[in-house]
């Protein structure tokens, strides 16, 4: 065990049984729009729901781009036994490729894409930084689910992410439809802190980012949180982005169609709100998992 908080507003895997916690951060930091690329509708329903889709936000010809360096990637690291590549539960085929903004040009340019930076800067109320960076592959037939989570849940407990002041944009490299196991989300639960039971072993996240077992929250805080919400599954054309808020209880099902459904993961995190000692009282997750410095 390493220092830990005393005064942690949001503990989790350390109480026998689940806990709701009402959040204590803003989701809005900064109401006064400072950009052009969303309304203060758009940033209003963000801060209701807990996400917003934005459909065909790239054009066919970046989506082209980023389609051919993935293809690049996933063709370079078949067999690359990496940490930053992880395959999928059961099988040696691609899951996720991490640390994408860090190793590869490409993706660089795209966590760094001047319309998606606005509009974070605008919800984060100040300059960001990319925290994490990945691509989920989830390949027609094949492409195993990403069971129901909140990123900041895992955050804070192995990364120290202090407060609630973090996003995730998704860009679909390929049409989502209803079918090919598009990301869902429950409007309205990134207000409540679901504190999960067990704490993880050493080293949780070399078989976490294949199937997470811990900071998993339990099927009555799941229940509850869906019959307030609702599940919503935004579908619509490749180059669509969705932002949703760190705390928003998220996951999507397995791939049993033909059709690929490929995304960019990139997570913004404040430099206001940069990491700290980890809340589990473990040690922290490698770099390419949670950028530290
Ligand atoms: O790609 C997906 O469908 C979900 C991924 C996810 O939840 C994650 O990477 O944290």
């Amino acid at each position: 065990m390493i220092t830990s908080h005393s005064n942690d507003l949001y503990p989790s895997r350390i109480y026998p049984q689940p806990k709701l916690l009402e959040r204590r951060d803003p989701v809005i930091y900064n109401r006064e729009i400072s950009q052009s690329e969303i309304s203060a509708e758009q940033l209003a329903f963000y801060e209701e729901n807990g996400y917003l889709f934005l459909d065909s936000f790239f054009e066919e010809a970046q989506i082209a781009v980023w389609k051919r360096e993935l293809a690049a990637i996933l063709e370079q690291n078949k067999t690359a036994a990496k940490p930053e590549v992880i395959r999928e539960p059961g099988g040696d085929e691609i899951r996720s490729v991490f640390a994408v903004h860090r190793d590869y040009p490409v993706f660089r340019q795209a966590a760094l894409q001047p319309r998606i930076q606005a509009v974070v800067r605008q919800i984060l109320g100040s300059e960001v930084y990319v925290h994490q960076s990945r691509i989920n592959v989830k390949k027609g037939f094949t492409g195993k689910e990403f069971y129901w989570h909140s990123d900041f849940e895992t955050w804070h407990a192995e990364d120290g992410m202090p407060r609630m002041r973090a996003l995730s944009c998704s860009i679909a490299l390929e049409d989502n439809n209803a079918n090919n196991g598009p990301l869902m989300v429950v409007p309205g639960s990134h207000r409540t802190f679901v504190s999960c039971v067990g704490q993880a072993p050493d080293d949780h996240y070399k078989s976490s980012l294949r199937r997470q077992e811990y900071g998993v929250p339990d099927q009555e805080s799941l229940k509850h949180l869906v019959e307030q919400g609702g599940i919503v599954a935004p579908t619509g054309k490749a180059g669509s982005i969705i932002l949703f808020d760190c705390n928003l209880m998220h996951g999507s099902n397995s791939n049993i169609t033909p059709y690929p459904r490929s995304n960019i993961f990139i997570v913004y995190n404040s430099v206001e709100n940069k990491l700290t000692v980890p809340y589990s009282g473990q040690q922290p997750r490698p770099d390419f998992i949670a950028t530290r410095s």
